[in-house]
C-alpha cells in the first residue's frame, strides 16, 4: 500500500490512538486485508482494514449496504440470545462522516471492522472438533437469517453460484483463449467438458422450485469463519461479501470443498487431495444440527450432489481464470490458478466415487 493512501484512509476513519503496525493480513483471495495496531495510553486495541476488490464487486455502495444490514440484523439475534455482539458478528466502524466504507481520492472503496481477538482463521483442519463447530456455525448463521427479509438484499455478484453460467463463461474463455494457454491445459478442460450435465443438476431443481432459495453465505470456506482460541467454539462467521438468496446445499458443499480435503487447495501434490469421509460425516452431522430442522428432505438428500457441484465449479473458475490470465483470484505464483483447479478436480473425482459412501452418511443424520 502506499504510504500516502494509506495516511489518507487512516486519518479518515479517526482511529484512537497512534498507529503502531499495519500489516498485511490472513490468506483471502479478493479483498486487501490489513491489520491496524493502535495505542492508546496503555490499551492497545486492533483492526481490520479492507480495501474492497471494485473490480469483482462493482458495486460497493450496495455491498456495504447489505453488510450493515446483515450485520444489524445479527446483532440484534445475538443480544436476545444474550451473545456478545463484539465477537459473535463483524462489527463495521464507521468513518468520520459516520459513513461505513470510504472512498479515497483514488476512487477505492475501504472498510473497518473491529478485530477479532482471541480467534483464529484455519486454512487447512487442524483438529476435528474445529471442522465440526464450523459445521454448526454455518448452519446456525443461516437460521439467524431464515426470516431476513430476502429480496432487499442486492445480488453483490450477479449468477455467483449459478454453474450453468459459469460452464458458459468456462466455454468462452476456453473459445477465446486470450492468453494461448488451452492446448497445454487440454486434460483438464476435458474433464470439464465431460461434465456438461452435472453442471444443470442443482439448478434445474431450482429453476423447477423443489430446492428453496434461502439467505445463504455462499462462500463458507473455513477460512472463513473464526474459531475462539480459548473455548474451541466457532465465535463468528466473517466475510460476508456475498451474503445472498442461494442455496443451502451450495453452503454445506463449498465448505466440504475446503475442509474436508486431505490436500491444500493449492496443493501441488495430487496424491496427497482427497475427500476425507471421517471430516465430511461430522459436517453433515454439524450442519444438519446448526440448520436445526430447516432443511427439506430433497436439500438433505442433495447435500453431496452440493459438495461435488461447489468442488467442480471452483476447479471451472479457477482454471477459467488462469484461460483468462488470472485477473479475478489473488496468485502468488506462475500457474497457481491451474495447481488450484487440479486439486478441485481430483477432488470431484474422489468425491464422484464416493458418492455411494457421501449418500449413506447423510441418511445416518436425516
Ligand atoms: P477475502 O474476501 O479476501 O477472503 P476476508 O473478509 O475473508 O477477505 O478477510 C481475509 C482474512 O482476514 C480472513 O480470512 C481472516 O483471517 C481475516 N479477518 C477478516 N475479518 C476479520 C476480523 N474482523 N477479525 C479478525 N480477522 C479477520
Ligand atoms: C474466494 O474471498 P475468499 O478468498 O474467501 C471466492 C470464493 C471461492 C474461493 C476459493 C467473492 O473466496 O467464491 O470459492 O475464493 N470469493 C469470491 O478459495 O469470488
Ligand atoms: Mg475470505
Amino acid at each position: 500500500m502506499d504510504n500516502a493512501e494509506m495516511k489518507e484512509v487512516i486519518e479518515e476513519f479517526a482511529f484512537p490512538g497512534v498507529l503502531e503496525e499495519c500489516i498485511p493480513f490472513g490468506s483471502g483471495h479478493i479483498n486487501d486485508t490489513y491489520r491496524l495496531t493502535f495505542k492508546d495510553g496503555e490499551e492497545t486495541k486492533r483492526y481490520i482494514l479492507q480495501k474492497m476488490n471494485k473490480n469483482i464487486f462493482t458495486n460497493p455502495v450496495e455491498l456495504m449496504e447489505n453488510i450493515k444490514n446483515v450485520t444489524s440484523w445479527l446483532k440484534k439475534k445475538i443480544i436476545e440470545n444474550h451473545g456478545d455482539v463484539e465477537r459473535e458478528t463483524l462489527n463495521l466502524v464507521d468513518d468520520r462522516e459516520g459513513s461505513p466504507y470510504y472512498k479515497d481520492s483514488q476512487g477505492e472503496y475501504w472498510r473497518v471492522y473491529l478485530f477479532i481477538e482471541n480467534a483464529t482463521c484455519y486454512d487447512q483442519v487442524e483438529s476435528e472438533q474445529d471442522f465440526y463447530q464450523s459445521a454448526v456455525a454455518f448452519g446456525h448463521f443461516q437460521r439467524l437469517l431464515a426470516d431476513y427479509p430476502a429480496d432487499t438484499l442486492h445480488e453483490t455478484i450477479k449468477d455467483f453460484h449459478n454453474t450453468v453460467d459459469r460452464f458458459a463463461k468456462f466455454k468462452k474463455a476456453v473459445e477465446e483463449d486470450v492468453c494461448g494457454r488451452a492446448a497445454s491445459v487440454k486434460e483438464e478442460i476435458d474433464f470439464v467438458m465431460e461434465r456438461e450435465n452435472l453442471a444443470h443438476t442443482l439448478c434445474d431443481l431450482q429453476e423447477q422450485k423443489k430446492l428453496p432459495l434461502r439467505v445463504t453465505h455462499n462462500d463458507t470456506k473455513l477460512n472463513n469463519i473464526m474459531i475462539d482460541d480459548t473455548t474451541g467454539k466457532a465465535v463468528c462467521v466473517i466475510d460476508l461479501d456475498t451474503v445472498m438468496p442461494g442455496l443451502s446445499v451450495n453452503d454445506f458443499g463449498d465448505s466440504i470443498r475446503f475442509g474436508a480435503s486431505t490436500g491444500a487447495e493449492d496443493e501441488r501434490d495430487l496424491t496427497k487431495v482427497s475427500c476425507d469421509l471421517h471430516l465430511y460425516e461430522l459436517y453433515v452431522k454439524g450442519f444438519i444440527e446448526g440448520c436445526a430442522g430447516a432443511l427439506t428432505d430433497l436439500e438433505m438428500d442433495m447435500l453431496p450432489m452440493g459438495a461435488i457441484l461447489m468442488t467442480f465449479e471452483c476447479g471451472m473458475r479457477f482454471l477459467t481464470d488462469y484461460l483468462e490470465g488470472d485477473h479475478y483470484f489473488k496468485i502468488h505464483r506462475e500457474g497457481h490458478n491451474l495447481d488450484r483447479c487440479r486439486t478441485q478436480f481430483k477432488l470431484v473425482k474422489d468425491m464422484e466415487e464416493k458418492l455411494p459412501q457421501m449418500k449413506a452418511i447423510v441418511e445416518k443424520y436425516k
